[in-house]
């Protein structure tokens, strides 16, 4: 019987030589890879947002959980099938035109990853063409992170070029970053704003539900 609860412990606590290990001896006792991604690896990192979320946790800890989970998933991903593993969303999510600031970002997408959602990373400096590309190529939810006053009109400018695609009705847009604000989010007509990368799981699994 796989132990579960002892590897969601190892992605909490970023030991990646141990997570990796009971990964691999889940697999070698025949353990369904998506058990092992569904009741082991996820719900470690839904802790770990949480942790953020409260400010129990920071930035590294944050990173070392991902480096844990990234290691384990690249053990199972090989076996997993087609279909065993169905994502919440896809993702595209990227930092705004004009925008370099891309800390925030990953930790955004990989705290989305780690929920179960497919991410896109589109990386920075990205046009609203690029975004319209994304959503052509299957994203239904796009992310979109700005961190500069300068650059936060770009988000909205990002929403009419859907819009203007026809693109916005059929896709979700949540936003966020440091001057961005829910006041902000509303005068836009973006689908979702979050303060943090824990919380913006919460919230984007509230939108889609
Ligand atoms: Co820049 N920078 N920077 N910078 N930089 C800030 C943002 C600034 C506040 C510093 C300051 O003046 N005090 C200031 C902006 C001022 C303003 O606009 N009001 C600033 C400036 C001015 C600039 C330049 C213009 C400086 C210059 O060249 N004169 C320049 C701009 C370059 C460009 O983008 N075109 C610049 C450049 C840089 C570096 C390249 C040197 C570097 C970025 C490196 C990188 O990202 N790879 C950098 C950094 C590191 C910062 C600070 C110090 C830290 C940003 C950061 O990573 N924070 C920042 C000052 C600060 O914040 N203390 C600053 C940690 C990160 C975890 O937090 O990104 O806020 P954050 O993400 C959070 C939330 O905001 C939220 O979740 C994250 C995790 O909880 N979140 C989302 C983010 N995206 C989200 C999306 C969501 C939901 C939540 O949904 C989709």
């Amino acid at each position: 019987m796989a132990d579960f609860n002892s590897m969601q412990e190892a992605v909490i606590g970023g030991n990646l030589p141990e997570a990796t290990r009971l990964t691999q001896e889940a697999l070698d006792e025949g353990t369904a890879p998506s058990a092992i991604v569904n009741d082991g690896l996820i719900p470690g990192m839904l802790v770990v947002g949480e942790k953020f979320k409260n400010n129990e946790f920071y930035v590294p800890e944050v990173l070392i959980a991902a480096r844990a989970m990234k290691g384990a998933m690249a053990l199972v991903k090989p076996f997993l099938k087609e279909g065993d593993m169905p994502a919440l969303a896809t993702v595209a999510i990227g930092t705004v035109q004009g925008d370099l600031h891309d800390i925030g970002k990953n930790l955004v997408a990989m705290m989305l990853e780690g929920a179960g959602f497919k991410v896109m990373d589109l990386g920075v400096d990205v046009s609203p063409e690029k975004f319209i590309e994304a959503v052509s190529d299957g994203a239904s939810v796009v992310a979109l992170s700005a961190l500069l006053t300068t650059t936060m009109p770009n988000i909205g400018r990002t929403i009419e070029a859907l819009k203007e695609a026809g693109l916005k009705d059929g896709v979700k847009v949540i936003i966020g970053g440091a001057p961005v604000t829910q006041a902000y989010c509303d005068e836009i007509g973006a689908d979702g704003y979050s303060p943090d990368a824990g919380s913006c799981v919460d919230m984007l699994k509230a939108l889609i539900a």
